[in-house]
């Protein structure tokens, strides 16, 4: 039986997403040259530094890595201006209404996220109480697509992987997911997320019902 559900904050919760690209696009014209929404794609789910080493490559730029240190840091000074602005306004279709069932059930949440800032962000929306265990960047140390944050999760919850389902908006959270031996339930694009076991546009067009009765369909 499901006993935990894991949810990613960053495209699943909150859309945070286009804050995390304007934030990255003023560091890229900061430094000479630019990235678009598509290049942002492949970004989802993928730690702050290993962020900044795809971006410098895609400028053609080899910096220190004290240099480095410095742009993580003013990227993130302009993506934490961006967070300041949010109010529980930001949550995602779906997501009040879904938390709503999954708590009438008496079924355990955990957030699974690489970000640092999750808490914060949570905090901002009014959802901090919310889940049950919080795993995030500062409690992992591989991020995306290895299972450790998820794996964390479900220790935390107390769930053996196979009665954990995760939901996921990036690539690298579903292939996650899947190498942890968990359910997952893709918020986006079949297309695009095709080792889902489920695919849906966002938590709104989905009941818990159908997340109980979910059958893996890769392993
Ligand atoms: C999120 C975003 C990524 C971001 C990462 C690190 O992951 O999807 O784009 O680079 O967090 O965030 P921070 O710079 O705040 O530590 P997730 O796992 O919530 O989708
Ligand atoms: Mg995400």
């Amino acid at each position: 039986p499901i006993k935990a559900l894991l949810f990613d904050l960053d495209g699943v919760i909150v859309d945070t997403a286009i804050f995390h690209y304007q934030a990255w696009r003023r560091m890229a014209n900061s430094l000479g040259f630019d990235i678009t929404e598509e290049f942002n794609e492949q970004l989802k789910g993928i730690s702050r530094t290993e962020s900044l080493d795809i971006i410098l490559a895609h400028g053609g730029l080899v910096l220190s890595d004290e240099k480095k240190a410095e742009l993580a840091a003013q990227k993130n000074e302009w993506y934490l201006e961006l967070v300041s602005q949010m109010t529980p306004a930001n949550i995602l279709p779906g997501v009040t209404d879904f938390f709503a069932q999954v708590k009438a059930a008496g079924l355990k949440t955990a957030l699974g996220s690489v970000s640092k800032n999750a808490r914060l962000i949570l905090e901002r929306i009014g959802m901090l109480d919310d889940f049950d265990a919080i795993i995030d960047g500062t409690k992992i140390s591989r991020g995306k697509p290895d299972p450790e944050v998820f794996l964390k999760g479900a220790a935390e919850t107390k769930a053996q992987p196979d009665e954990c389902v995760v939901f996921e908006d990036a690539v690298a959270g579903i292939e996650a997911a899947k190498r942890g031996g968990m359910l997952a339930v893709g918020i986006g694009e079949p297309a695009v997320l095709t080792w889902a076991d489920l695919v849906v546009g966002s938590l709104a067009d989905l009941t818990l019902d159908e997340v109980l009765t979910l059958a893996p369909t890769h392993r």
